[in-house]
């Protein structure tokens, strides 16, 4: 594989998987904490009061990152813990955190990614309505400027929302992940709508107060892939990928990338007739589709597997079997995905791509040698990255990749169970050790 000297690399992380200090300082909770808090909702009853206390050791994370040579770091802002209530007081202690992130990050020349959503919404906005509530996007333009102007020229990256297909899905329809809803189809695309509000009206602030930045998102859906790297796409593959299916064909209609860039790249919902928001999504206002629709400078997507259709068996999926090599999570191992995703993505929507997560979770252990030793991610990260440098290689382009994630972190419902960390964390004691694949991956940025 061959990255050119520009490339990005950095690894990705997000507030409440890894910071802990919940209650410290000014902060208001969030409907992460709430969540956490109620009985039955996450493996094992854990809660991210402390996770990795990043609030604490922050600047030894950052010390193995510019050891390891890691030169870009995407973490999140906790909204509570700027703006406690969602909206009006700002707490200097908050800020104060993030600004000395900020400088740790560059007196260390680490550049910052500041990804400004990443689902822990203050619980006095939840109080509200949350996402449901058209004020939400109101008051996180209003968080945006905050931020925005508070770091002035430091910052000149931002990912305005991570994943809203998750955080709407799974948090406002399935109801797994915070705050634990089930709606009907129409009241899940009006929060869907207020989310994609909030992401245009933040691009808008961030250009009045940051114009030297750069704009992207982090998005996921299902990516459809073929095995090889013909030169025409066939047309079932993008079909598949911008349709409201998953990967074993089952109606899945949140989980698409095209319901979050089609409004934000294209202005215009997908005309996506299996969806059930397909209905309410065609009577959105032209006025907000226009707020929506903002210049980006990269599409972020987030990519762990994909669908892997057989070109000789009309473009169905191929059919898991028994056996199948799968990731501790049981996510199946698709390094075609990496190669596919960008390119349908650059080929729908003509922007440069940016892989702002992948990476895998393993069943990590301190070996006796005092090591953790995991060439089940080294191997992983050989074949995923190498279908990305063919992307690459083909004409996509790609400006950088992130691996998810710096340390073993949260990992929501599933608590602490998924470590996908290329340091390891001992959750009794804090303790971080680089993992096999820390230095694996350190070696391959000093070769790229
Ligand atoms: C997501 C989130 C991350 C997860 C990671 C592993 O993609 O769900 O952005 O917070 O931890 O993806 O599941």
């Amino acid at each position: 594989m061959h990255f050119p000297k520009d490339f990005v690399w950095g690894t990705a992380s997000a507030s409440y998987q890894i910071e802990g200090g919940t209650c410290e300082d000014d902060k208001g909770p969030s409907i992460w904490d709430t969540f956490t808090h109620t009985p039955g909702k996450i493996a094992d009853g854990c809660n991210g009061d402390t996770a990795c206390d990043a609030y604490h050791r922050f600047e030894e994370d950052l010390d193995l990152m510019k050891e390891l040579g890691i030169p870009n770091y995407r973490f999140s802002i906790s909204w509570p813990r700027v703006i406690p209530d969602g909206y009006g007081t700002v707490s200097e202690k908050g800020l104060a955190y993030y600004d000395k992130v900020i400088d740790g990050c560059l007196a260390r020349g680490i550049t910052p990614w500041i990804t400004l959503y990443h689902w822990d919404l203050p619980q006095a906005l939840q109080d509200q309505g949350g996402w449901e509530n058209r004020r939400t996007a109101e008051f996180f333009r209003d968080y945006v400027a905050v931020v925005t102007k508070h770091f002035g020229t430091k910052v000149n990256r931002y990912i305005t929302l991570n994943e809203p297909q998750i955080s709407i899905g799974v948090g406002y329809c399935d109801g797994t992940h915070a705050p634990g809803l089930t709606l009907e189809p129409e009241a899940q695309f009006n929060a869907w709508h207020n989310m994609m509000l909030a992401h245009g009206m933040a691009v808008q602030t961030i250009r009045a107060n940051a114009p030297h930045a750069q704009v992207g998102v982090a998005s996921c859906g299902t990516v459809a892939c073929v095995p090889g790297h013909p030169e025409e796409t066939p047309q079932e593959v993008a079909d598949y990928a911008f349709s409201s299916h998953d990967e074993d064909g089952k109606p899945h209609h949140f989980y698409g990338n095209h319901w979050f860039l089609d409004p934000a790249v294209k202005g215009a919902y997908p005309a996506d007739q299996t969806s059930p928001w397909y209905e309410y999504s065609q009577n959105a206002p032209i006025e907000d589709l226009s707020t929506i629709c903002q210049p980006l400078d990269f599409i972020g997507l987030n990519i762990y597997h994909g669908a892997v259709l057989d070109p000789d068996n009309g473009y169905e999926p191929v059919p898991r079997y028994p056996g199948q090599v799968r990731t501790a999570f049981g996510w199946p191992i698709t390094p075609e995905a990496l190669y596919w995703g960008p390119r349908l993505i650059h080929e729908r929507y003509g922007l440069p791509v940016m892989i702002t997560e992948n990476g895998r979770s393993c069943n990590d252990q301190v070996f006796l040698d005092g090591k953790v030793h995991d060439p089940d991610r080294i191997d992983y990260l050989q074949r995923y990255l190498t279908e990305l440098s063919q992307a690459r290689e083909d004409g996509i382009p790609v400006l950088g990749y992130f691996h998810w994630s710096l340390t073993d972190n949260f990992e929501w419902a599933e608590g602490f169970n998924q470590r996908f960390g290329l340091i390891y964390i001992d959750y009794r004691t804090c303790k971080r050790i680089p993992k096999d694949s820390a230095y694996w991956y350190s070696d391959l940025i000093r070769k790229n």
